[in-house]
């Protein structure tokens, strides 16, 4: 288990110094929430790296200043990042210290840690230089798009709908086929493949592309309850990746146990400690819209069958 520094930022920094990268150290910045930050801080526990799990911590509804993002706007251009954003990393460890890393875009850090330190826990690097992984990757971040806009975009129960219908359901479905045609994640009886990572390591051993897709299934499951019915490879994977034992670890550590899904203006999972009228935790899904998406699974499974 790594040793893990939880460093929340509440209040903007005014004129105090900032820093961004620790000397020796791997720094997470990012909101006090799951959304793009958990896929990173899941992939360090899994490669058993030490950090600091820097959160900066959006204000609430009732405050002076509603939903205020002071505490993260205010460092935002004066951390040393060439494209400032969050999620971000620095990495100043054992061979990095030289030449500290210095990144933000969630899939270029993913790709940063899996090749950097893959080699820790599998020689197979966590699908680091696989095309393959890094194909599904960008499709399971245009998911987290779609799932990002129905999350904070939304103003109802029903638009929330439409958007799952309309602009999430195709990006599973696109990612369901691909499971279904190559046996990942397949029935629970199935002894292998379990993981996207099937043209490397016959899916034995998980990608950083499955622990960022595991990820973000769970925290669609939680937001939106029912929003994996209709889509069994994709739940299975879920699973397969929920139950690995490094992962187990992240789950009830302090980087992600008890963190809400989403800031707190959010329209769902929010954070917000008393969410204002008509926000809500959790969403769940229609039985007809799931009945929809099931329809597109098959049909998506007609057209490759034929
Ligand atoms: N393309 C970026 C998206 C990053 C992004 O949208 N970050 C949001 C939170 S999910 C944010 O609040 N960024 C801080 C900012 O815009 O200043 C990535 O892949 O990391």
């Amino acid at each position: 288990m790594p040793n893990v520094r939880v460093d929340r930022v509440e209040k903007p920094l005014g004129d105090r110094t900032c820093v961004g990268g620790e000397p020796g150290t791997i720094v997470v910045g990012y909101w006090d929430i799951r959304g793009l930050g958990s896929p990173v801080r899941l992939l360090l526990y899994y490669l058993d790296l030490d950090f600091v799990d820097r959160r900066y911590v959006q204000g609430d509804y009732d405050d002076e200043v509603p939903f205020s993002r002071d505490a993260w706007l205010s460092v935002k251009h004066r951390l040393g990042l060439d494209l400032p954003n969050l999620p971000y990393l620095f990495d100043a460890y054992g061979e990095n210290a030289a030449r500290p890393v210095a990144l933000t875009e969630t899939l270029p850090i993913l790709r940063h840690l899996a090749r950097t330190y893959g080699k820790l826990v599998s020689p197979y690097a966590l699908g680091a230089f696989d095309p393959y992984m890094d194909m599904l990757a960008n499709v399971v971040m245009e998911l987290n798009g779609a799932a990002s806009r129905a999350f904070y975009g939304s103003q109802s129960a029903d638009q929330v709908f439409y958007a799952y219908t309309e602009t999430m359901v195709p990006k599973m479905v696109a990612l369901e086929s691909y499971c279904w045609r190559h046996h990942v994640a397949a029935t629970p009886k199935d002894t292998n493949p379990r993981f996207l990572s099937v043209q490397e390591t016959g899916g034995t051993e998980p990608s950083y592309t499955d622990l960022f897709l595991v990820e973000l299934l769970d925290l669609l499951e939680t937001c939106i309850p029912g929003s994996l019915d209709a889509f069994p490879y994709l739940a299975q994977l879920r699973q397969n990746g929920l139950s690995l034992e490094r992962v187990r670890t992240f789950l009830s550590s302090p980087s992600r146990a008890g963190l809400a899904c989403n800031n707190k203006v959010a329209f769902v999972g929010s954070a917000s400690r008393m969410p204002p009228p008509g926000k809500m935790k959790q969403l769940r899904l229609p039985a007809e819209v799931i009945a929809a998406a099931k329809d597109a699974v098959i049909l998506s499974k007609d057209r490759i069958e034929r």
